[in-house]
């Protein structure tokens, strides 16, 4: 058995910044251009008014300021409301593999080791951009790397369901050094016409090398265990898939081919599954709340973050112990952890122990304990 650790994490956010304001201005130019378009069915009452977005609610309900994308026109036209992305030939990278690169190319630069040492790939994400052959073959390819690699999708729970994944890989000695890399391009399946969720998403790409902790060239952290759930919820979902064009209606442009949720619901049920998560992983690994110097979670809400600090460690988080960047990055999905690990993990001391923990759509919650050395 050898003992995994996180030796390399590597972040690349987009150029293209979208603002609330900016967001909720085309978003209300698109609700009054619908309303003015069905006028007659809503004087008679058939239709209901389609109502304004406000930067205020954002704030308030989400902690969101502001989100990176990887396309801002097509997404602010209120003609379109969704990216222009460039038809790809077959021979070129796809735009997932194109983000993975760079993502990729930080991570292996942080643990000084080159592509071809490595020898899996996962590319672990809430969407695939086709179905085969596999996102991560190609990623594999365009790094350079070696031995082989496959795909996964637990939404926003991929990247630490990933890292448990490759970590047992190493334990076992079946892999030697591994990449999980998360290219979220949330911008392609978000709803970007219906104000509830409008403003919940954002582009990125994360990655993580990890490797037995004896070939680490430099700090690292060691990973202590990992926990992974599941539990089945509608709550979270998007119905586009493989069948769609057998179906009746398959090629409309359905509401439920985009992302879906019932945000209330999730809060709700979410929150105490991932406590208890959280809870039972640290009795079982016998860590107690005081032992844990950092938590980096899933970045989709601050209140729920606030929440979950404060269930984990008993009392509120001091600044910098639960680091947010949600309010920069907004919800990437399953990135969201990786980047607050990435951003905020240099400064602990060896010997410090943190918690990273995702959870979202399945519902799926996971969470890697970690020890810096
Ligand atoms: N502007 C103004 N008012 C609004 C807006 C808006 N933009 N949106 C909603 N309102 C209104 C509502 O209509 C409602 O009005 P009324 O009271 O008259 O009915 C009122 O504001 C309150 O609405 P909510 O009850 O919905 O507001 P909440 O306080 O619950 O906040 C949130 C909404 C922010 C969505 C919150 O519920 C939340 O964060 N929930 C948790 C969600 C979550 O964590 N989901 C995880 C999803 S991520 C995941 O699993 C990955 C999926 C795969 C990736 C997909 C990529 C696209």
């Amino acid at each position: 058995m050898y003992q995994p650790a996180i030796t390399g994490t590597g972040v690349f956010t987009p150029e293209n910044v979208i603002t609330n304001d900016e967001l909720v201005e085309s978003f209300n130019k698109y609700a009054e251009k619908w309303n003015a378009d069905h006028a007659d069915e809503i004087a008679a009452g058939t239709l209901a008014p389609m109502e304004m977005s406000s930067t205020e609610f954002i704030i308030k309900a989400s902690g969101i300021e502001q989100r990176y994308v990887l396309e801002k026109e097509g997404v602010l036209d209120p003609d379109r409301m969704y990216p222009h992305f460039r038809q790809r030939s077959d021979d070129e990278p796809g735009l997932m593999t194109e983000i993975a690169l760079n993502a990729c190319q930080k991570a292996l630069a942080q643990a000084g080791i080159d592509a071809s040492e490595i020898d899996l790939v996962i590319c672990a994400a809430s969407n695939m951009e086709r179905a085969y052959p596999a996102v991560g073959v190609e990623i594999q390819k365009a790094i350079g790397a070696g031995g082989f690699a496959f795909d996964m999708n637990v939404a926003c729970s991929s990247a630490t369901f990933g890292i448990q994944a490759a970590a047992d890989m190493i334990r076992a000695g079946s892999v030697k050094k591994a990449i999980v890399v998360n290219p979220e391009i949330t911008s392609g399946h978000l709803e970007w016409r219906d104000r509830d969720c409008h403003f919940i998403f954002g582009d990125v790409c994360t990655a993580t090398v990890l490797e037995r902790e004896e070939d680490a060239k430099g700090p690292h952290f060691r990973v202590l265990s990992t926990r992974c759930a599941t539990e089945f919820s509608n709550n979270i979902r998007n119905n586009n898939g493989f069948l769609r064009r057998n179906r009746p209606d398959g090629m409309k442009d359905r509401r439920d081919m985009q992302f879906m949720q019932n945000g209330r619901k999730v809060f709700k049920e979410v929150l105490p599954m991932v406590s208890a998560h959280i809870a039972s992983h640290m009795a079982e690994e016998h860590v107690e709340a005081s032992d844990l110097k950092r938590l980096w979670l899933h970045q989709a809400n601050k209140t729920m973050n606030d929440f979950i600090g404060k269930k984990v460690l008993g009392r509120d988080p001091e600044p910098g112990e639960q680091p947010n960047i949600l309010q920069d990055y907004a919800n990437t999905s399953s990135a969201g952890s990786i980047i607050a690990f990435s951003k905020y993990s240099d400064d602990l001391q060896p010997g410090d122990k943190g918690l990273i923990c995702s959870f979202g759509a399945g519902y799926s919650v996971g969470s890697v304990l970690v020890e810096r050395a």
